[in-house]
């Protein structure tokens, strides 16, 4: 990494013990060599010593396997290793990896490059624990293979969004002034970090593909290949956002109709261009009909029709076309309920279940709004069985603090992926997205990557949880604590635990309550903005009046939104006793003093929580002052300035929001506290 950068979650440290040993790597290919190189760096610094091999099964001539510490070795499909039962081996797939140990040696048997260099980082994650005892051997695999980050990156800068749009850590990471980085070393270094937690595709620009951004798809495909070519080392394959009127906007036929064969024929032209520079290319991703994106309802056609055409086009090279199920319509009649916003990514795609080509991914936003902090999971992610969705969930920190504020999102994120949208006796989300998982990615060019150094956090969180979706978010913390910090102190563990465990729930508190969403600052979403959408034609509305608050989505008096459910998730949400009390004003709007399950009426639950919340904000910052001798001082220092804002941010949610709803019901504060 280029000097000053932070080395995130692989500081040289964690590779003492790999380092300080004898290994065997044994195989070939190019994530082979990668694999080969990083233990050869851990072994240059840590006095160690690796052997090459390069006959896979059969072992590096001459050496039994028993004089090395740790073995990596790939070995073919059907091959087995040493150590290994070539029952356990053959599960692991592509991607997966067996590990064991016995007579004082440590094996990872991979039948795919990619596993091999999963093993590795496995062994890294262990540490001094791979080395100890015996172990039988364990089979690891990703629970689905793609695993994704999409940039929201802008090629050039956009007078509105600036480089990166929703942005919060700086510039883009690949591209600068319109072209791609001239130096990609933080590219491959990005790539590494993106192995080590398990990702292994990202999409390079930002889904508003803008004319700039379009052209990467043809007269700029170099660029592309270029920044491709530093993340395939650490097996991350890349993807393009592309604009769904491409072919008019660069030249091509004058209409973008996906059932118009001239068009079917140049992206299918342009296809092959982009793997004539890219061969291992991943795919398209796509926002049609969505927030001034053009799609194909211009042409009368349908969805599955517009991501049809373009998985036909990628079909023949193995592409992947991720097709969004963001669409609404962003200039609602705010006096008809009936167009909820809410409702619409169903009402779109429900009833194309079945008709999506094989290689053709429904990208789902992981909650039917927008990302905010507290959203029932989407009812599209258990509606298509037939086809293949991935959840998509926001890593960059657009309605959750943007990265001034402390927001670990595992608990929330791990939260959608255990629903179960059958009902408790069906498959959660995590199994049930057969297409994969996707964050909005929070990296910039930062020297911290995600502007605030704890955010780094969410990035592995949602790295391991895309992995395995059933994961415990606090193991995983664990290990992202233990992997940024080796050989913390217990304090430093404690509190980073204290300052991140409960961090997305004091979020929660501070900003807009049981569920309804927005109350933000329009445009940049950033600070509270109590009527900020309330009459805007974007469909997030909270109608709160002097009676009540919260939005009917009931079927029976509301937009019926709550119908979208399958059996006895829409009985729960249809009626305001059984709702549960973090989704209430989601689902209904009731009176200010309607009693809450917990006891306590909503307009009291609203002060309450919002001095709590505020109270745990300053609490956190005290902790995290308190832990100046344990952290770096760089690192403190840009944690604490950030403690400040997020302690004036969350001071003036709570003064905005408990005056407006004091106004509004003219209900005092039972406990008597000054509310401004
Ligand atoms: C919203 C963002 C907007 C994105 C959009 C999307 O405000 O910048 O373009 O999502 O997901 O949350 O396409």
């Amino acid at each position: 990494l280029p000097a000053g950068v932070d080395p995130a979650w692989l500081p040289r440290e964690v590779w003492r013990p790999l380092g300080s040993r004898r290994t065997l790597v044994d195989g070939s290919g190019p994530l082979v060599e990668t694999v080969h190189g990083e233990v050869a760096a851990g072994c240059a610094r840590y006095g160690g010593a690796v052997v090459r091999g390069t006959r896979g099964a059969r072992g590096a001539p001459g050496v039994p396997d028993g004089s090395y510490d740790l073995v990596l070795r790939l070995v073919h499909h059907g091959g087995a290793g040493r150590h290994t039962d070539p029952a356990l081996l053959a599960s692991p797939g592509e991607e997966g990896f067996v590990h064991e140990r016995s007579g004082g040696t440590t094996t990872v048997t991979a039948s795919g490059q990619r596993g091999l260099l999963y093993g590795l980082f496995h062994v890294v994650r262990l540490g001094e624990d791979a080395f100890r005892g015996d172990r039988a051997p364990e089979a690891h695999r990703p629970a689905t293979e793609l695993r994704m980050l999409d940039h929201w990156d802008n090629v050039a800068v956009h007078p509105v969004m600036g480089q990166v749009e929703r942005g919060y850590a700086g510039g883009s990471l690949f591209w600068r002034d319109g072209s791609a980085v001239a130096d990609l070393e933080r590219v491959r270094g990005y790539g590494r970090l993106l192995a080590a937690c398990g990702i292994n595709a990202v999409s390079v620009n930002n889904v508003n593909v803008h004319e700039a951004e379009a052209h990467l798809l043809t007269d700029r495909v170099g660029d592309v290949a270029r920044i491709a070519d530093a993340l395939r080392p650490y097996g991350v394959r890349t993807h393009l956002s592309v604009n769904f009127a491409s072919p008019v906007l660069l030249g091509g036929p004058a209409c973008a109709d996906p059932l118009d064969a001239a068009v079917r024929e140049w992206w299918a032209e342009a296809v092959r261009g982009v793997y004539a520079a890219v061969p291992d290319f991943g795919g398209f991703v796509v926002k049609a009909d969505s927030e001034g994106q053009p799609g194909p309802f211009t042409y009368g056609r349908s969805h599955a029709d517009g991501a049809n055409m373009l998985a036909a086009a990628l079909a023949p090279h193995g592409g992947t076309v991720h097709w969004r199920a963001f669409v609404y319509d962003h200039r609602q009649d705010w006096r008809d309920r009936s167009s909820d916003r809410a409702r619409a990514a169903y009402d779109h795609f429900a009833t194309l279940d079945g008709e999506f080509a094989d290689n053709a991914v429904l990208q789902v936003k992981h909650g039917p709004m927008d990302f905010q902090v507290r959203e029932p999971v989407s009812p599209v992610l258990g509606a298509l069985p037939r086809t293949r969705v991935a959840v998509e969930v926001q890593a960059t920190q657009e309605y959750t603090g943007q990265q001034r504020h402390v927001c670990w999102l595992g608990p929330m994120w791990s939260e959608v992926l255990r629903f179960r949208p059958g009902g408790e006796h069906g498959s959660a989300v995590g199994a049930l997205a057969r297409g994969g998982m996707v964050a909005v990615s929070n990296v910039g060019d930062d020297p911290f990557w995600t502007g605030h150094p704890l955010a780094q956090a969410n990035l592995y969180t949602f790295g391991r949880l895309s992995w395995q979706p059933d994961a415990e978010p606090r193991r995983i913390l664990d290990e992202w604590i233990a992997l940024t910090f080796p050989s913390a102190a217990d304090r430093l563990v404690d509190g980073l635990r204290t300052v991140l465990h409960g961090s997305w729930r004091t979020y929660e508190k501070y900003t807009a309550p049981l569920g309804v969403g927005f109350m933000v600052q329009p445009g940049h979403h950033y600070g509270p903005g109590v009527d900020g959408y309330e009459y805007s034609p974007w469909g997030t509305y909270h109608f709160a009046d002097r009676d009540g608050i919260g939005v009917d989505r009931s079927a029976a008096t509301g937009t019926g939104y709550a119908a979208q459910y399958s059996g006895p998730w829409a009985e729960l949400y249809e009626s305001p006793g059984s709702c549960p009390d973090e989704l209430l004003l989601f689902f209904h709007h009731v009176p200010y003093g309607h009693v809450l399950s917990s006891g306590r009426t909503v307009v009291q639950h609203i002060y309450d929580t919002h001095f709590e919340g505020v109270a745990e904000v300053e609490e956190a910052r005290r902790v995290w002052a308190g832990l100046a001798d344990l952290v770096e001082p760089a690192r403190h220092a840009r944690v604490a300035e950030r403690y400040e804002e997020q302690v004036r941010c969350a001071r003036e949610w709570r003064d905005q929001v408990n005056s407006y709803f004091l106004r509004k019901s003219g209900v005092a504060d039972e406990r008597g506290r000054t509310i401004y």
